[in-house]
């Protein structure tokens, strides 16, 4: 077990979701002195957790001398601290689930169960075969140290949800509840009016519930590296908001830029409404002083955990398909039934990668470091920057080496419109900086757990039944004619 790190021991009860600003604090009032006003002592709080301590100088606990602080893998958590998952039944809702109750949390989670109906509805499965959310949630309630609970809800149900927030109380918010398809949102109106239904209203609505049951709780909201877009001068994609030395120059005068959104240029209407999503966070953190760390996430890859690794009833689901499949999956997916790999484009694309195990560290790690009160900051989550003609020769390797398998890659007309040779300057600091991330993954051992995992006979046997649903038809134009093949590459032994 990697050793305990002490990312968070210095924090103070400023920033713990177990204390209690309200009726103490008129943050409008206080606007941004808030800060020093609880640094010269003038502001008190009380601790939901420890009542009998009365009230207290915010300042004067730091989260290594109060008993509800308890060291973890990860840096300290709250003692059975009480995180709630929106959408917890997905592939990084569940993953995430397990590790928080491996870790003695108290996890409350809802799901309306939409992946698993949008997979099926075009004809695709899980590769690697899922159980039933009771299921899961007993085997996981068995094996893991904290509890998870689990209620099906759809976010966008207010009436449902508002008195779920106030009845759970919870103390970090996971907002994982979205449809994640940028080609599903490009198929047709009504799918990409869902899309941006689901997961713009979603938000909007978690929000005003938070300000009303949970203003303490930290909203950890997942964004997407994909609403920055790749821009061609090569302006560093920083961490959503510019640096404090950050000017804009125009007409002889220059101007600071520091402290600002930076620009968002998103590449589908599945983007466009994470980018919806990240200013409804950026307002409710101005109007209502909550707080919440927008992750701007690269894509992930993987199949494994320690926990998901576990027991087979604990699966993540693991989809292949043009629309519901991420890249590496599909490429390993392909390889392991002899399907060519299916580049887009000229394959130089650059997009930031992260596994599915670091993904849910990162996470673990930003539930361990709540924001301020009133603080919106963004992460940029990815560990690597590849290329996907580097993903599939990567693939190509392993699979033939190390599985006997005949690896082939076929370069297809882009069904995307996005700009494939071009610079890509991503600045991701603060996950190691400042929470003390540490990846424990790479992009080789991931394939080849994938490879291990896919290549059982009852795993292969799901890739096979949608062999025909791997080959990519959604293009961004509309057109419906089928996509040309550009090249076709036998990777070199
Ligand atoms: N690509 C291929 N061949 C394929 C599939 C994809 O060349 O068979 C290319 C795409 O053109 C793109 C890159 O691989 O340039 C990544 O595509 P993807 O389908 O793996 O990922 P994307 O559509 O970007 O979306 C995924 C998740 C989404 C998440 C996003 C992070 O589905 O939820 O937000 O990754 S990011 O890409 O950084 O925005």
């Amino acid at each position: 077990m990697p050793e305990s790190n002490e990312q968070n021991a210095g924090c103070t009860c400023w920033s713990c979701p177990s204390v209690e600003f309200k009726g103490h604090v008129d943050f409008r009032a206080c606007g941004q002195a808030a800060f020093s006003k609880a640094a010269s002592g003038q502001l008190v709080v009380e601790c939901k957790r420890r009542p009998d301590i009365g009230y207290f100088d915010p300042m004067s606990i730091t989260y290594d001398t109060c008993p509800e602080w308890q060291k973890s893998q990860y840096g300290r958590l709250l003692k059975g601290m009480r995180v709630m998952i929106l959408g917890m039944d997905g592939y990084l809702g569940w993953p995430l689930a397990l590790k928080l109750a491996s870790l003695g949390c108290h996890v409350f989670g809802i799901d309306n169960f939409v992946r698993r109906r949008l997979v099926a509805e075009k004809g695709s499965q899980s590769v690697l075969a899922i159980s039933s959310m009771e299921e899961r949630v007993r085997v996981a309630n068995e094996r893991l140290s904290g509890t998870i609970e689990f209620q099906e809800m759809d976010l966008l149900d207010r009436k449902k949800f508002f008195p779920y927030m106030k009845e759970t109380r919870p103390e970090s918010i996971i907002q994982f509840a979205e449809i994640p398809s940028a080609p599903y949102s490009m198929a047709d109106v009504d799918k990409a009016a869902h899309t941006i239904e689901n997961n713009v209203l979603g938000t909007l609505g978690l929000t005003f519930a938070m300000r009303d049951h949970a203003p303490e709780a930290s909203l950890i909201k997942l964004g997407t590296m994909g609403e920055y877009g790749s821009p061609l001068t090569g302006r560093p994609l920083f961490e959503g908001l510019f640096p404090g030395d950050a000017t804009l120059q125009y007409k002889g005068q220059e101007w600071s830029l520091g402290g600002e959104l930076t620009p968002r240029d998103p590449v589908s209407f599945y983007h466009v409404s994470k980018v919806q999503g990240t200013f409804s966070v950026y307002e409710a953190c101005k109007y209502w002083w909550l707080r919440s760390y927008d992750v701007m996430q690269g894509v992930i890859y993987g199949n494994s955990t320690p926990e998901l690794d576990l027991d087979p009833a604990l699966n993540t689901r693991f989809d292949i398909d043009e629309w519901w499949g991420t890249v590496i999956n599909r490429f390993v997916a392909q390889t392991a039934i002899g399907e060519p790999m299916t580049i887009y484009g000229s394959g130089n694309q650059l997009r930031g990668y992260i596994t599915l195990s670091d993904a849910i560290q990162c996470i673990v790690r930003l539930v361990g470091l709540p924001p301020e009160p009133g603080q919106y900051d963004v992460v940029n989550q990815l560990t690597d920057v590849f290329s996907v003609r580097h993903l599939a020769e990567t693939v190509a390797r392993i699979g033939k080496h190390e599985f006997n398998l005949d690896p082939m890659i076929q370069r297809l007309e882009n069904p995307r419109v996005e700009a494939e040779d071009h610079p890509y300057e991503v600045i991701h600091e603060k996950l190691e900086n400042n929470f003390g991330f540490k990846s424990e993954s790479n992009l080789d051992d991931e394939i080849r757990n994938i490879f291990r995992a896919i290549l059982e006979p009852a795993a292969k046997q799901r890739i096979e039944e949608q062999r025909k649903l791997l080959f990519p038809t959604t293009r961004w134009s509309g057109e419906k004619q089928e996509m040309k093949v550009l090249e076709t590459i036998k990777p070199a032994a």
